[in-house]
């Protein structure tokens, strides 16, 4: 039977350097990361969810506090992946593409929409994440936070862009200065092409 696996980093556990070190992401993929893909295993393990894609788990474990441990295990894989796929060596400041445009249209300016998205990663209280998400309809970009596990997959939104800010995603190298990893985040870490990609409905992730 097919398992949910743990895909790659998509590039050297030290490339992210000196922003996100080698020790953070040995840890926060291989351990943290892994973890949810162990425990995701064992919780479908001989019931109807085995075999299905990871994407039909979290839609089909979404608001059902009977599966609780499974969404949360499923869309913290999926997050995560998502999360590695957002951040690139050489990432970060304005966006070039298409996005570029419809950041504009949606925020008034990129400047407004750092403000907004570093506010979001900043308020959301305890662990959990912020996203950049299209409207699944019109494809207008807005702003969310999701506490813990919780994902925009499971709320109809399409993602684009994520930043984790459970504690374990920047611990080591900035101890408890959440703003800063967030400033950095956007300033030297932001996967532009991936962003353009999503919006674009390009196959471009290895979420799936
Ligand atoms: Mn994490």
């Amino acid at each position: 039977m097919t398992t949910i696996t743990l895909p790659a980093l998509p590039y050297a556990y030290d490339a992210l350097e000196p922003h996100i070190s080698k020790e953070t992401l040995e840890f926060h993929h291989d351990k943290h990361h892994q973890t949810y893909v162990t425990n995701l295993n064992n919780l479908i393990k001989g019931t109807d969810l085995e075999g299905k894609t990871l994407e039909e788990i979290i839609k089909a474990s979404a608001g059902d506090a009977s599966k609780a441990g499974i969404f949360n295990n499923a869309a913290q894989v999926w997050n995560h992946t998502f999360y590695w796929n957002s951040i690139a060596p050489n990432g970060g400041g304005k966006p070039t593409g298409a996005i570029a445009a419809k950041i504009d249209e949606a925020f008034g300016s990129y400047e407004k929409f750092a403000e907004e998205f570093a506010n979001a990663a900043t308020t959301q209280f305890g662990s959990g994440w912020a996203w950049l998400v299209a409207d699944q309809v019109n494809g207008k970009l807005s702003i969310t936070k999701t506490s813990n596990a919780d994902t925009p997959l499971a709320h109809g939104q399409v993602a684009v862009l994520t930043i984790d800010v459970w504690e374990h995603a920047y611990y080591i190298d900035y101890r408890n200065a959440r703003p800063k990893y967030i400033s950095t985040f956007l300033e030297s870490l932001v996967n532009w092409d991936y962003a353009n990609a999503k919006l674009a409905g390009q196959p471009a992730g290895v979420e799936k």
